[in-house]
């Protein structure tokens, strides 16, 4: 699924605003025809969570309509005509002109349909979209569950604020009505040249067309000949100028058919891993940074791009080279930025806290897993800046769902059940992009089992918080002994994708104690000491960049998850700066710089 592009032969319009909204909690609105006007219609923004936005929808994850007229330009007539949902979340139906055009499960990412046929041309449209987040145990991520959740409200699997509504821009876009339908692009690199293959698909009748590569050095062009809608050719770059963290750099690729253009950036690089490193064109790189959320005041999960803009001059500042998706895919735009900045990034699948029980559940989960894992490779396939796929973070094993004080009934059962699902997503993932190694981001006490196909192994601890509380040397003590240990086991690169500690901003001791700024920046500190002396351990992500809304619970102060870096706000930790001292003053091998500022 191309991003909508702005050409000489294809049109956006970004329907972002203020639309009509209106919960609907009885569910009458389909037969009381909100699908082409709200009876008690509130404004609301659009893209944002509607939580935040009203007093009385902060704990609202029913039905709700979205609506909002629309002229469709006249200039478009002759074209198909698309709508494209970045992400509803969680379940979405579109209505055009009263008649449903597409539905769509699961948040985080986009879907589009031709609305060619429903487009009235002398009169403005009628677009409504219906959307619902209930908490519900056959769902993932799951929500609802008596047994099995965080204990807190509201009642989810995981430990971030279930946002809802309408996350990303609603776009209308129009293309030729023979289209380029999808460009997978993948490079080998041999000597100094690359090799650009490049997979086309277009509209039924396209026989021929084009590709030239611009950007660095001459353009590089080759003819394509199609059939049954497929090309594919092989550009030669020579002395290419690949992309790495420190020259993220971006050719143009531009494709060619008698009907359509469409141009996508594209950075030349590799990456492989080896028993003990990650190889981004051959040399070794390191993924430090941070694990992260969508997440901030008012707007809740929904795009915001000063805020993007912001976190990821922070993000410099700090030094860190590399985040994780946690624990969804995040928005197109945000792909864009990392692409332009050299970021690496770990891109997770929308599957977290995975459990494996209750027998009658799993075909449905795998189900859901599997169409996540597909639609998130065929949106990023093509970014540079993704270097791994995350299948699913903390599939919660047995002997965990026991410590929360969910029943224990056959474990073992249910843990090899666990083990199939989820080689069965390390497979999928890896047949779907194998020019990309795929991993399975593992919970403290998870079967190594289930790591067994994971290319690298992603361990997220919390040694000095959740366990030895308030004990750092022993904690770091653990920490190293069980790294070691998993190294004996997998010989395969390591990381830890998740550390930290709880930190009430302003709260200060010492000795540190827990919740004060000091526990929380020598707890850092000590992990990174750790795994220092570990040439294994290929990255370190703290937990979390910045502080996030979760659930209310008796260990989220004000419902917030306060492991942060930052404040919400964005104001730097005593650890912010502990981090700087040691990633941002560093040229790290990854070729990181720690500029402080976003290039042009
Ligand atoms: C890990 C989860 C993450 C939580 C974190 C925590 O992967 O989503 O926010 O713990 O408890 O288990 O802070």
């Amino acid at each position: 699924m191309l991003y909508p592009q702005q050409n000489a032969l294809r049109n956006v319009l970004d329907l972002s605003g203020i639309w009509q909204f209106q919960p609907d909690p009885e569910g009458r609105g389909l037969a009381a025809g909100w699908a082409l006007e709200l009876e008690d219609p509130r404004p609301m923004a659009v893209p944002a969570s509607w939580n935040e936005q009203y007093a009385d929808l902060f704990n609202y994850f029913g039905l709700a309509w979205y609506l909002r007229r629309t002229w469709v330009p006249a200039g478009w007539r002759g074209q198909r005509v698309w709508l494209r949902v970045g992400s509803a979340c969680y379940q979405a139906t579109v209505y055009v002109n009263g008649v449903p055009v597409a539905s769509h499960t699961g948040g985080h990412l986009p879907f589009c349909c031709d609305i060619t046929e429903q487009v009235r041309w002398d009169e403005p449209n009628t677009i409504a979209i219906s959307v619902e987040n209930e908490l519900l145990p056959d769902r993932v991520p799951a929500g609802g569950h008596s047994d099995l959740g965080l204990g807190g409200y509201p009642p989810t699997t995981y430990d971030f604020f279930p946002y809802a509504g309408l996350h990303r821009p609603v776009l209308l876009y129009s293309q030729p009505p023979v289209a380029i339908e999808d460009i997978a692009v993948s490079t080998e690199l041999e000597g100094g040249d690359a090799l650009l293959r490049v997979v086309v698909r277009a509209g039924g009748g396209t026989t021929l067309g084009s590709v030239t590569l611009s950007g660095h050095g001459e353009p590089i062009g080759a003819g394509l000949s199609f059939q049954d809608g497929g090309a594919t050719v092989q550009l030669r770059v020579p002395e290419a100028r690949l992309w790495c963290p420190a020259d993220p750099w971006l050719y143009e690729l531009t494709v060619h058919t008698a009907t359509d253009s469409y141009t996508l950036p594209v950075g030349l690089r590799t990456v492989k891993v080896t028993e003990s490193a990650l190889l981004l064109n051959g040399q070794p790189v390191r993924l430090d940074g941070l694990g992260r959320h969508e997440d901030f005041y008012v707007s809740g999960k929904g795009l915001n791009l000063p805020l993007l803009v912001k976190d990821y001059q922070l993000m410099r500042w700090l030094g860190a080279g590399s985040y994780r998706t946690s624990h969804y895919p995040y928005s197109e735009e945000e792909m864009q930025l990392a692409d332009r900045m050299g970021m690496l990034i770990i891109d997770e699948a929308p599957a977290v806290s995975l459990q494996f029980h209750d027998e009658a559940l799993l075909p449905g989960l795998l189900r859901q897993c599997l169409a996540g894992l597909d639609e998130l490779i065929a949106r990023d396939k093509n970014h540079p800046s993704v270097v791994m796929w995350s299948v699913a973070n903390e599939p919660l094993p047995a002997s965990l769902r026991a410590r929360r004080g969910a029943p224990l009934a056959d474990a073992e059962a249910a843990d090899e059940h666990g083990r199939v699902f989820l080689t069965t997503l390390l497979r999928r993932a890896r047949a779907l992009d194998p020019t990309r190694p795929v991993t399975l981001v593992a919970v403290m006490g998870a079967p190594d089992s289930w790591q067994a196909e994971a290319d690298v192994i992603c361990l997220n601890r919390y040694w000095g918080w959740y366990v030895d509380s308030g004990q750092l040397a022993p904690a770091l003590a653990h920490l190293g002994e069980e790294l070691d240990a998993k190294w004996a086991h997998f010989h395969r690169p390591l990381m830890v994708t998740e550390f930290g500690a709880d930190t009430l901003a302003g709260l200060h001791g010492e000795p540190p104690v827990m919740w004060t700024e000091e526990y929380q920046a020598e707890l850092v500190r000590g992990y990174l000491a750790v795994a220092a002396s570990r040439p294994f351990v290929i990255g370190m992500q703290v937990w979390n960049y910045a502080d996030f809304a979760a659930v209310q619970g008796i260990n989220r102060v004000g419902g917030m998850n306060l492991k942060g870096v930052f404040t919400r706000a964005r104001q730097p930790k005593l650890v912010a700066h502990v981090l700087r001292e040691l990633w941002a003053r560093r040229e790290t091998a990854s070729g990181t710089s720690g500029v402080d500022q976003l290039p042009e």
